[in-house]
């Protein structure tokens, strides 16, 4: 990795470049522009000695998890994007699935006596379950088990489901957090401009709603999480524009936990023909993500998705956060082509997936407490 002091004494680096890593030690903001400078002339290690700098003035060599496990209530949904090879429409719902409540507390329950401290329930958009359906499983999960954060739906299941219950955002929002909600994951973001929602994800939420409901979040003490979709169709700006927006909603809240760059991948969808993008775009997006998002704690490289050697990689390339352990039972990236078919790890194996690249795992709760430093010890 080169050291950042190194970017000075090279005579080959763009003095443009030079600017940028300057502004990276003095922790003054990059612009938009810059951001692109970043990703046509940023070669990967010059991106990672500043994304590693920014994450080691941070945290050092802390690295955080948690253990959470995944409910997905459903696969059906009204929408249908382009990218998604999870979800079945209505009328084919035979070839998917339907969780009823006393089903998805049989999920809760096989966490008895597991240190498990996060729930993350999130799913497609069943035209016939309702906000009083989720308000009672969460009433449910949480009388059962009162230690559980419950995390849940994106800001696409909660447009339709307020909409279809006539509600304000903040009436619906409320009616989830009295019932157990205490934050939302970052899923449904995409990628915010107009011009490549319309031919990913054209139905469902728009970018200023999905901003509008994580603000709304926000307002009401919930905090939440961003994601972006990246390597399909999108453009460079459109990435920074998106990364801009997020960036300018922070500011205003700092309701966000963290970003979670989220890698497209091309099986089984509508948009196979589209290759997926190499390691090295790879790693040039988490770490210009580190560097363009100042006001975000952390980034989340989301290992079931990425793939567990790759996430480990980007440990050094900005990345402080691998999300969790125990069962990551999620269907929606195994189904997609991800490598991680069977996405379950231990606590003893996420921890010596960090130590094997010279950091520290830190157990945190939902909104990064640190419960536990892995340090010389024994998981
Ligand atoms: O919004 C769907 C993505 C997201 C594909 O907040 C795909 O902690 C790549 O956001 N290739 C949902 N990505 C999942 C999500 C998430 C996951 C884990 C943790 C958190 C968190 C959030 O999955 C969707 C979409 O962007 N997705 N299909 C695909 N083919
Ligand atoms: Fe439905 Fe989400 Fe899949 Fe889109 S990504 S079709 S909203 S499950």
């Amino acid at each position: 990795m080169t050291h950042l002091a190194s970017i000075f004494q090279d005579l080959t680096i763009d003095t443009d470049l030079k600017a940028i890593a300057q502004k990276v030690i003095d922790k003054s903001r990059i612009t938009p522009e810059e951001a692109l400078v970043l990703y046509e002339k940023g070669d990967i290690a010059y991106l990672g000695a500043l994304a590693n700098h920014i994450r080691e003035e941070r945290y050092g060599d802390q690295t955080f998890f948690n253990r959470n496990f995944h409910i997905e209530p459903t696969n059906v949904c009204v929408f249908s994007c382009a990218f998604c090879a999870y979800s079945k429409l209505y009328k084919h719902r035979e070839e998917g699935w339907e969780l009823s409540i006393e089903q998805m507390m049989h999920i809760v329950k096989k966490y008895d006596g597991i240190p498990v401290t996060e729930v993350h329930i999130v799913g497609g958009v069943h035209p016939k379950l309702d906000l009083s359906f989720f308000c009672d499983l969460l009433r449910q999960i949480h009388a059962y088990r009162p230690d559980l954060h419950l995390k849940g739906f994106t800001a696409v299941e909660l447009d339709y489901m307020f909409r279809k219950s006539k509600l304000t955002r903040q009436e619906g929002l409320q009616q989830l957090k009295d019932a157990g909600l205490q934050s939302l994951p970052g899923g449904g973001a995409e990628i915010f401009a107009p011009a490549i929602r319309k031919q990913i994800c054209e139905d469902k939420i728009d970018g200023a709603g999905w901003l509008d409901i994580h603000k709304t979040a926000h307002q009401l003490g919930m905090h939440s999480n961003a994601t972006m979709l990246y390597g399909h169709i999108e453009h460079y700006t459109d990435r920074i524009d998106h990364m801009n927006q997020l960036r300018l909603l922070q500011d205003e809240t700092k309701g966000f936990n963290c970003f979670i760059p989220l890698k497209f991948r091309n099986q089984d969808n509508d948009m196979s023909h589209i290759p997926e993008t190499t390691l090295i775009e790879d790693i040039k997006a988490y770490a210009i993500a580190r560097i363009f998002l100042d006001n975000f704690a952390h980034v989340k490289a989301y290992w079931p998705m990425l793939g567990r050697n790759h996430a480990q990689l980007m440990l050094n390339f900005g990345v402080d956060d691998l999300d969790g352990t125990i069962d990551d039972s999620t269907k929606i990236y195994s189904m997609a082509g991800s490598e991680e078919q069977n996405p379950a790890m231990s606590t003893e194996q996420l921890c010596s997936l960090i130590t094997d690249a010279k950091r520290i795992p830190v157990e945190r709760d939902s909104i990064y407490n640190i419960l536990r430093v892995y340090e010389n010890e024994q998981v």
